[in-house]
């Protein structure tokens, strides 16, 4: 019985271990080779979000910077053309129409009159009295005016000096030559009813 019993066992126990072990073998194969895989891949997505997330950040950074540069611009305009504003539609000195500045104003504290702005170029950027901002959060920026005469019942026809009794005011900001704002509005000789 004893010798029988151990045959019996032996012949099912012998292949269920090579089985098990020729399994194992295949397993570890596999199972390294699809860990090749899988790194390989993992590798290849690593990278790729690597690369993604570094041009998002790129992409926002340079937004970032555009967006306070746009808010310094603005707060640049707003000031230059409050000052503009603040000036006569005209020099009473001169004949009504006259356009420009006069010889005498050489310096800007000397504008009296929106139009002596016209052709203004600041670079670097200067306090009402004509002396330069030297804080570095102004570094690199402009400003620029136009001031052109336009037909006051149609404001964006250009009119000849002296014809009409508005004025279009741009100021232009830019940052390292590129604008970053702009700023337009009208003034008028007298207000209409
Ligand atoms: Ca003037």
């Amino acid at each position: 019985m004893t010798s029988k019993y151990v045959q019996l066992d032996e012949s099912r126990r012998t292949p269920s271990r090579y089985y098990a072990r020729m399994c194992s073998l295949s397993d570890f194969r596999a199972k390294h080779a699809f860990s090749y895989i899988e790194a390989t891949i993992g590798m290849v997505i690593l990278g790729l979000g690597i690369v993604t997330g570094l041009s998002l950040y790129a992409s926002y950074a340079r937004g970032t910077t555009i967006e306070i540069e746009e808010a310094i611009a603005k707060q640049l305009c707003s000031e230059l053309m409050e000052e503009i504003m603040s000036k006569n539609f005209e020099s009473g000195a001169y004949a009504s129409g006259s356009f420009g500045r006069a010889v005498s104003e050489l310096v800007r504290a000397d504008f009296d009159d929106v139009d002596d702005y016209d052709g203004w170029l600041e670079k670097p950027i200067q306090d009402v009295y004509g002396n330069d901002i030297t804080d570095p959060v102004y570094e690199g920026y402009a400003r620029a005016v136009v001031v052109t005469n336009v037909d006051i019942d149609n404001l964006t026809t250009v009119a000849m000096d002296g014809s009409t009794a508005a004025k279009l005011i741009k100021v232009v900001v830019s940052k390292n030559q590129k604008v970053r704002a702009v700023l337009a509005c009208h003034r008028t000789r007298y207000q209409r009813n």
